[in-house]
């Protein structure tokens, strides 16, 4: 009984795998029918500066980052599929570090591990084709004294969003999901410990001290994401941090990387997901992750949808 039970159970899942491998997705990631995009002959140049700086995790809550650009995630870089890059990173720190690029195409000299990496206080410029679109991440991949999750920890990290050429939404919402470190905060108000307990202040903890959005903390500091009725809405959410999170949109629903129908995604670290809807429900909508103390800690927003 029980081994025909197994059985059932390893039909029904191999059904379920041919199901998702022949799934055709536009813009989700899925694993086959992956379309490389032909070359648009246009070479889009950023340049980013790498820094120490003070950021506010949650009002009052000063996180001593390392960042590109002063700011928690870096600028978001948009391109279209096809678009060569040129990234130049200016290393203003004491440390080695780079932008490591997933899913675009470069060789070992613009990996951001050996090559492509900027020394303290210099330069260096890597260079990739944008042939795949979808949003994916970049980040610190240097591994200098505080090793290779030092940089990622205390800020470097960002969204790469590529478009497809002739498929761009109304409004693209880029989210990173990123988890800080209690030992990297300058000034905290108050906390809380991991069981939530607020003994003499305003901030719970969640794993190792807060979870952000976009580098902020908590509904009321996150900035609010927007769109109106009728537009094409896309998203595109970059995992980045130590932990597993989910992401939930209340009042929506789409297709998955697994082309399964859904409202909440789960995203491991290094791990990305593009989909989109037309907006149809106007309303003040949570966004959240769904690990109870990430979102005790913190990773919760508003999608505020107007008509
Ligand atoms: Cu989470």
């Amino acid at each position: 009984m029980r081994r025909a039970l197994v059985f059932a159970c390893l039909v029904a899942l191999s059904a379920c795998n041919g199901e998702k491998e022949s799934a055709s997705v536009p813009g989700s990631g899925v694993r086959t029918n992956i379309k490389r995009y032909p070359s648009t002959g246009v070479t889009k140049k950023f340049e980013l500066t790498i820094s120490e700086f003070d950021w506010e995790v949650a009002p009052g809550a000063i996180y001593q980052a390392i960042g590109y650009n002063k700011r928690i995630p870096g600028p978001v870089l948009e391109v279209t599929a096809g678009d060569r890059v040129e990234l130049t990173l200016v290393n203003e720190t004491k440390e080695p570090h780079s932008a490591h690029t997933h899913i675009v195409e470069f060789d070992t000299n613009s990996d951001g591990v050996k090559g492509g990496v900027a020394p303290p206080g210099g330069r260096v410029t890597v260079v990739w084709n944008a042939s795949f679109a979808g949003t994916f991440p970049y980040h610190d991949h240097a591994g200098g004294s505080e090793g290779e999750s030092g940089g990622l920890t205390a800020g470097l990290v960002g969204a790469l969003v590529v478009h497809p050429p002739d498929d761009k939404p109304d409004v693209f919402h880029a989210v990173v999901l990123m988890d800080m470190d209690l030992t990297r905060y300058k000034s905290i108000p108050g906390t809380a410990d991991d069981a939530g307990t607020i003994t003499d202040g305003e901030f719970r903890g969640g794993h190792g001290f807060m979870h952000t959005l976009n580098g902020r903390a908590y509904e009321e500091w996150v900035p609010p994401f927007t769109a109106k009725v009728g537009q094409k809405v896309r998203w595109g959410v970059v995992s980045i941090g130590r932990e597993f999170h989910t992401f939930h949109v209340h009042g929506h629903r789409w297709i998955g990387n697994d082309g399964v129908m859904t409202d909440n995604i789960n995203l491991g670290p290094g791990t990305f997901s593009s989909f989109e809807w037309i907006e149809d429900n106007p309303g003040t909508w949570l966004v959240h992750c769904h690990v109870p103390d990430h979102m005790e800690g913190g990773m919760i927003g508003h999608y505020e949808v107007s008509r």
